[in-house]
């Protein structure tokens, strides 16, 4: 029998899809998917979900003695944008959970602990492209401070404490089935639904702006064999790459296929954020260590994100 496996933060972005592909390969009945708001039906019906809020250690812990769990993803945390509006709320979120799940693995309660880190860790200062594992971490943004700040954290817990605790930096993640919310990257996703609807789109960030990106298979795959491998002690939270563009380029792949697309530019706060990120990043430790290689290109991403709204979109019947 397969460990049993708690997701926090399941009905985000990534957790919604990474429920699903844990519960693909586990069974569903290993995998626990918990949040505090129901997620989309497909994760609903498929498994058993706990409401539970990040920041409270007690519903944590009850989930965890009711499931007799040993595994935690611990996907909730707010995003760039948002905790540039929120700080005191965002580092509080990002922070007090992830302690509750360190102190879980210190005390023996949890067997090994996924947490994400994000290319947020760079700032203004680190080397743009091809951003090397280790380089200068000068974050200025709030969510930046406390991604890094919970890399030394998971560390600390690391070195003298023996936990089992995993990560890598996502880039911006493209996905069709749950949109994102309150992160710098999530444009990428939104020009894709309003290709589709409007055949039009304003973009939050200047037309040159390139930022490391992911579709989200590749994602999950990286999360799911970063957990299975046995040779991943080099480094707490590795990079991964697969692509880099701007919105401009996007916008050309998009209108290949749908010629009438436009795009226009308004670049609001976000920009900054934007603008002290990588624009692409050096995987090589990911790839040799634990066999990382993305499948997607953007070519391949633009096919299945479109057909997969055009398919979504004909559903509701818009
Ligand atoms: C964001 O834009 O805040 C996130 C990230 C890159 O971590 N998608």
């Amino acid at each position: 029998m397969s460990d049993k496996i708690l997701i926090i933060g399941a009905c985000g972005q990534i957790g919604s899809e990474l429920t699903l592909g844990l519960r693909e390969t586990y069974g569903s009945a290993n995998v626990i998917a918990s949040d505090i708001r129901e997620g989309m039906p497909e994760l609903m019906d498929s498994g058993p979900f706990e409401f539970i809020d990040a920041t409270n250690k007690n519903q944590i812990e009850d989930a965890i003695r009711k499931h007799n769990i040993k595994i935690v993803y611990l996907m909730a945390a707010m995003l760039s944008g948002a905790a540039e509006i929120n700080p005191e709320k965002a580092w509080n979120l990002n922070m007090t959970s992830l302690f509750h799940v360190l102190n879980l693995g210190k005390d023996n309660i949890v067997e090994k602990i996924f947490w994400p880190s994000s290319i947020a860790v760079f700032g203004n200062s680190t080397p743009k492209t091809n951003t090397e594992q280790q380089t200068i971490t000068e974050p200025s943004t709030v969510y930046g401070i406390s991604k890094l700040s919970g890399e030394r954290w998971c560390d600390y817990y690391k070195t003298n404490f023996n936990v089992d605790i995993r990560s890598v930096r996502y880039p911006g993640i493209i996905s069709w089935k749950t949109m994102p919310g309150g992160g710098t990257t999530d444009y990428a996703v939104e020009i894709y639904h309003k290709a589709i609807l409007e055949q039009e789109y304003e973009c939050f960030l200047s037309g040159n702006s390139r930022l490391p990106m992911m579709f989200m298979d590749d994602a999950i795959k990286a999360t799911i064999d970063l957990m299975q491998t046995d040779n991943r002690n080099h480094y707490i939270a590795y990079n991964i790459g697969a692509i880099d563009f701007t919105p401009s380029e996007i916008a050309s792949v998009i209108k290949k296929h749908i010629p009438t697309f436009k795009i226009s530019y308004a670049p609001d706060f976000r920009q900054k954020i934007a603008d002290s990120w990588p624009h692409s990043i050096d995987d090589s430790q990911a790839r040799k260590d634990w066999g990382w290689r993305h499948t997607y290109d953007i070519e391949k991403m633009t096919l299945k994100m479109l057909s997969k709204l055009k398919e979504k979109y004909s559903q509701t019947k818009l």
